[in-house]
């Protein structure tokens, strides 16, 4: 079996974690105080955001030096033994390789900027046409995707912000630099990795294409699978545990991506099941979810991959997105109970469960009330486009409160005290105000809590294979707000019911006799025709 799928993943968000050394901000020294608490949910490896030299325009998503330490995060020798720490207690780090785009304050951007021919074809440096950018693009963070740059008389590409250049991958020399970066990484003791936009990296031949958002004519390019096997085989990746984020991409290529045969990556991130709530497909425009899109694109993703012999890692939350519980379940009467039944519904599936820092607790979004308290690059950008589209500020500031990346970057809930235990200082984003309730402390003396719910569904995968390898089928429950699965594996079979309503709801017959597997009710009912609000149960069928 490969060594990942009974495992889980925990990710940190540095800069919101633990803070050591009393200056606002999270460090690695703060995460190697919190190893043992990591350790006792059951995880295996822990993917840690970007923690490089950075500028920080994008928190740490715009790298100015691949192999060393940001001051601000702490030292080579704490990251030394941080990992040497996590190794003692059978532990494993992903350190996350941001390899599309560099920041500007790169050393190969600078010379490129200096005109050193060698370094510009690091980048993506085009011609004016017409007077004007090669393409009408549209960056992720909103504005134009080229930036002109006048002592050379050429526009450069970035997908994101104009401070995170895209790399150009089809230059060998390009693709040898980022190999070394793994080698580096591998050698301090890193067990993995997780690539940012990795399906990104491939650029379309031509720029001569039609005008829209950036990223949709460079997902999946075409010589994206060749780049990946290249780099996977070079360094020797094939035995660790490697997993690429891939934004609007297509199940074909994720199924590519992740079967062991075409020697690319472990396991695939996709979004799609995160935009059920996007008006027209549109992040920015609210519309409550699409319960019948959100089941159909998990029957997809999960039925298919398995036909094609592919991998997925399965996830909720990261520090992208908004907070599950407040986005898919109720922060109120219910708040534990569909933080549970989220958890359940994730982490039976076929696939790598990932834990993004305070989703085991239940934290939710952040609540904030004025722009002042934003932080992210992204969400002030939007703000004002949004008032530029004639949005009142009230409005725009609800449209945030719902989408805004930060709602998942407040700092980790420890305790109830001072700034929830993050830290000694103000901490450099605000907390949700529910922190006396909802920390680590209070949830450790609760043997009913969220916290203790996901170290019980980390232990099961761990001890049931049927869970861990066992295939996967959709069932019909006969409502559109239950979804239901089953597991397979040989003559064994598991089925796992899941409510995402705040009402009792109708279900066909589909629970079958036998032992229940876990459940977010003290007592699940077998054979009942209906689930209570949120109720989640497994069931493993009784051999015939
Ligand atoms: O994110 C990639 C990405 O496309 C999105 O998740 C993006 O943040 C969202 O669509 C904006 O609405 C990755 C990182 O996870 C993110 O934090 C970085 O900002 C981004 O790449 C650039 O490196
Ligand atoms: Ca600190």
């Amino acid at each position: 079996m490969n060594g990942f799928k009974n495992s889980a993943v925990y990710q940190i968000y540095v800069k919101s974690f633990c803070d050591s050394n009393g200056d606002g901000i999270g460090d690695l020294n703060g995460i190697r105080s919190k190893l043992s608490y990591i350790k006792s949910l059951g995880v295996d490896y822990i993917w840690l955001t970007p923690f490089f030299p950075s500028p920080m325009v994008d928190n740490g998503y715009d790298v100015s030096d691949y192999t060393a330490v940001n001051p601000m995060f702490g030292t080579m020798a704490d990251c030394e033994a941080m990992i040497a720490e996590a190794d003692e207690l059978g532990m494993g780090f992903m350190f996350d390789m941001v390899f599309n785009h560099t920041s500007s304050e790169h050393e190969w951007f600078k010379k490129a900027l200096s005109g050193d021919p060698k370094y510009m074809d690091y980048y993506i440096f085009r011609d004016s046409v017409d007077g004007k950018a090669p393409t009408d693009w549209i960056a992720s963070f909103g504005g134009p995707a080229w930036d002109y740059v006048e002592s050379l008389d050429k526009w450069y590409l970035h997908l994101f912000d104009p401070k995170q250049p895209d790399l150009n991958w089809e230059n060998p020399e390009v693709r040898e630099e980022l190999k070394n970066v793994i080698r580096f990484w591998k050698d301090k003791g890193v067990k993995g990795f997780r690539f940012d936009v990795l399906n990104l990296i491939s650029k379309p031949a031509s720029f001569d294409l039609p005008a829209g958002p950036a990223h949709r004519f460079c997902k999946d390019g075409w010589h994206v699978h060749e780049f990946i096997r290249e780099m996977v085989t070079d360094t020797g990746l094939e035995d660790m545990v490697t997993v690429g984020e891939m934004a609007s991409t297509t199940l074909d290529n994720c199924i590519r991506y992740s079967n062991p045969r075409n020697h690319e990556l472990s396991m695939c991130f996709s979004f799609h099941h995160l935009k059920v709530d996007y008006r027209n497909g549109d992040k920015w425009a609210l519309m409550p979810p699409d319960l019948v899109s959100l089941r159909s694109l998990f029957k997809a993703w999960q039925e298919e991959m398995e036909k094609g012999g592919g991998w997925n890692a399965v996830f909720w939350d990261n520090h992208d997105q908004p907070r599950v519980v407040s986005r898919f379940g109720d922060e109120g009467k219910y708040w534990k109970q569909s933080a549970k039944m989220l958890a359940t519904f994730i982490h039976l599936l076929r696939g790598t469960p990932y834990i993004y820092q305070g989703e085991e607790l239940g934290m939710t979004n952040a609540h904030f009330a004025s722009i002042d308290q934003y932080r992210d690059v992204e969400a002030i950008n939007y703000f004002h486009i949004l008032l530029d589209r004639g949005e009142t500020e009230e409005d725009a500031l609800k449209v945030l409160g719902e989408r805004a990346r930060d709602n998942g970057r407040t700092p980790m809930q420890w305790t109830a005290g001072k700034n929830a235990g993050f830290s000694e200082a103000e901490p450099w984003i605000g907390l949700p105000d529910n922190y006396g309730r909802i920390n680590v402390e209070a949830e450790e003396s609760d043997p009913d809590s969220i916290l203790n719910y996901y170290r019980e569904l980390t232990r099961l995968r761990k001890e049931s294979s049927i869970i861990a390898e066992g295939g996967i089928r959709f069932l019909d429950s006969g409502n559109e707000k239950v979804f239901a699965y089953e597991r397979l594996l040989a003559k064994d079979r598991m089925v796992v019911v899941c409510n995402f309503s705040a009402e009792e709801e109708k279900i066909a017959d589909i629970l079958p006799e036998g032992r229940v597997v876990c459940g977010n009710y003290a007592d699940p009912p077998l054979h009942s025709d209906k689930l209570r609000p949120y109720e989640a149960v497994a069931v493993e069928a009784l051999q015939s």
